[in-house]
C-alpha cells in the first residue's frame, strides 16, 4: 500500500504516528477484507485519555457502524472514538468514511505507526487536525 504522509509527529505523549489529510487516499485501497495476522489489536476509546467504552480490532475492517462498544448492544463506535492506541505491529489507518458496499475508506485519515497512540484525536498535530468523533474505518498495512 502507498503511504502518503503529510508527516507531522504527533505532540501527545510523543506518539509517532502521522496524520494527513487525503480525499485520494482510497485510490489503491484493498477492495475487500483480508483476513491478514497483526499481532496485537488496535484500541479505540469512546472519550480521551483512553476512557470510557473500548473496542479493539485486529484486521481490518471497513464499516464502523455496525460495530459495537464492547459489553453493550447494538451502540455503534461510529463516529464517536476519541483516543486509539495501535498496540499492534503494523502501520494503521483510521479514516473518516467507511464503506459498506465493497469499496474503499475514504476522507481524513490519522496514520498510527505500530505502537502509536493518540490521547485525543480531537487535538492532533499540535491542536490544528480535529478528528476527535469521526473514525469510521480501519486498515493495516500488510
Ligand atoms: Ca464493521
Amino acid at each position: 500500500m502507498k503511504r502518503r504522509k503529510i508527516a507531522a509527529a504527533l505532540a501527545t505523549l510523543g506518539t509517532v504516528g502521522v496524520l494527513g489529510l487525503a480525499p485520494q487516499a482510497s485510490a489503491g485501497e484493498p477492495t475487500s477484507l483480508r483476513p491478514i495476522a497483526v499481532e496485537g489489536r488496535f484500541w479505540i476509546y469512546e472519550w480521551p485519555n483512553y476512557t470510557g467504552r473500548f473496542k479493539s480490532y485486529n484486521t481490518d475492517d471497513f464499516y464502523f457502524y455496525n460495530d459495537e462498544w464492547d459489553g453493550t448492544s447494538g451502540e455503534s463506535v461510529d463516529n464517536l472514538a476519541s483516543s486509539a492506541h495501535n498496540n499492534t505491529d503494523r502501520w494503521a489507518r483510521l479514516y473518516q468514511f467507511g464503506n459498506d458496499s465493497g469499496g474503499g475508506c475514504s476522507g481524513d485519515y490519522v496514520e498510527f505507526a505500530p505502537g502509536a497512540y493518540a490521547r485525543d484525536l480531537g487535538q492532533l498535530n499540535n491542536g490544528t487536525f480535529n478528528f476527535n468523533n469521526k473514525a469510521s474505518c480501519i486498515i493495516f498495512d500488510d
